[in-house]
C-alpha cells in the first residue's frame, strides 16, 4: 500500500514506522522531527527497537498521487485543515485514530475517500527528533464509522497485521469510540489538573473525578443510542489507567508544554451532546479552557 501519516507526531510516527516494514510510507509532520527522519531516518525505541525509513515531509508531497491509505493522527482541532490538505492526494482510504468524537464525520464531509474510524492503544512518545520510543504494545482497533462490516477495513487491517501491528477489524466503532471517549474524558482532563500520571487513578479523589466523569459519558452515549454500560465505562478507564500507569496522559503533556488541548473534543464533546446536566464534565471543560484561554493558545 501507499501510505500517508498526517499529523506525523508520536502515534503516527510509531505506526507510519511500523508500517514503513511493509508499505510505502511518507511521514507529514513538522520540523525538525521530519527533517531528521528523512536525514538518519526514525528510531523506535522502548517496547520495540529497529530504525525505520520512511520518506518524511512537512507538506504532502506534490508528487504523491494514488495514495492507498491516509492515517490521520493530528490533534481533533486540526481535522478540519488535515481533510482539506489531504484532498491534494486523494487517499482511497482514510482512517481516523483520534482522540474525540466527531473526527471521522469531518474528514468525511471534505474528501471523497471511504473514511473508516480508529482506536488505538499503543503508547508512544516523541523523545527527541527522529526518536519514538514505544512506551507500551496496544492494538489498532478499526472499522466503517456507521458499524457494519466493511471489506475496505479488513483490507487495511490486513496490511496492519502484515507489518506486524496488532489490528481488529469490528463491526462496532459507534459504540467503541464512545468508549474511548469515556476513558479520555475520565482520564485526560483529571491527570492534566491534578498533575498526576494515569495509574494515580487508580484510588483516592481523582478516582472518584475520573468515574464520575465517565459515568456521565455513558450516560450521554445511551441517550444516543450506544450500549455503553456505566460499569462499561468505569471499568475501561481503569483499564486503560492501569495498563498506561507510567504515562502522563496526552492533556498533561499539553498542559505542561503550554500547547492547546483536545477539551472540545473530549469533555466538550460530551457537554454538548448532552441533554442532562453533567456536572462533571461541564467543570473540568470550564477549567481547562480557562487555563487556555489565559495563555491565549483558543481558537474556535
Ligand atoms: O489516549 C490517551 C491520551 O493520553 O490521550 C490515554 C488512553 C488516556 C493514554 O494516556
Amino acid at each position: 500500500m501507499t501510505v500517508v501519516v498526517f499529523g506525523a507526531g508520536s502515534l503516527g510516527s510509531l505506526l507510519g514506522g511500523l508500517l514503513a516494514r511493509t508499505d510505502d510510507v511518507t511521514l507529514v509532520g513538522r520540523d525538525p522531527h521530519v527533517s531528521t527522519v528523512r536525514e538518519h531516518g526514525l528510531s523506535i525505541e522502548g517496547e520495540i527497537r529497529e530504525t525505520a525509513t520512511p520518506d518524511a515531509a512537512t507538506e504532502i508531497p506534490a508528487d504523491l498521487s494514488s495514495v492507498d491509505l491516509a492515517l490521520v493522527t493530528v490533534k481533533s482541532y486540526d481535522t478540519a485543515e488535515a481533510a482539506r490538505a489531504l484532498q491534494a492526494c486523494e487517499p482511497e482510504i482514510v482512517l481516523t485514530v483520534q482522540n474525540g468524537l466527531g473526527n471521522e464525520q469531518t474528514l468525511a464531509q471534505t474528501l471523497d475517500s471511504t473514511v473508516l474510524a480508529g482506536t488505538c492503544t499503543y503508547g508512544a512518545l516523541l523523545t527527541e527528533p527522529g526518536v519514538v520510543r514505544c512506551t507500551g504494545l496496544g492494538e489498532v482497533v478499526l472499522g466503517a464509522r456507521d458499524g457494519s462490516h466493511s471489506p475496505t477495513a479488513d483490507r487495511v487491517g490486513a496490511a496492519f497485521e502484515q507489518a506486524g501491528i496488532e489490528a481488529t477489524v469490528a463491526s462496532d466503532m459507534p459504540r467503541r469510540l464512545w468508549e474511548k471517549l469515556a476513558v479520555n474524558a475520565g482520564i485526560n482532563a483529571t491527570t492534566a489538573l491534578a498533575r498526576i500520571e494515569n495509574g494515580a487513578l487508580a484510588a483516592g479523589p481523582a478516582r472518584d473525578v475520573a468515574t464520575a466523569a465517565a459515568r456521565e459519558t455513558a450516560r450521554v452515549a445511551r441517550a444516543a443510542e450506544i450500549d455503553l454500560t456505566d460499569d462499561d465505562a468505569v471499568a475501561a478507564v481503569q483499564s486503560v489507567a492501569a495498563s498506561t500507569a507510567d504515562n502522563e496522559s496526552s492533556m498533561y503533556q499539553d498542559l505542561q508544554q503550554g500547547r492547546r488541548t483536545e477539551i472540545d473534543a473530549i469533555n466538550g464533546a460530551v457537554v454538548d451532546r448532552a441533554s442532562e446536566p453533567v456536572p462533571v464534565n461541564e467543570t473540568l471543560t470550564s477549567l481547562v479552557r480557562a487555563w487556555e484561554d489565559a495563555r491565549d493558545i483558543r481558537k474556535i
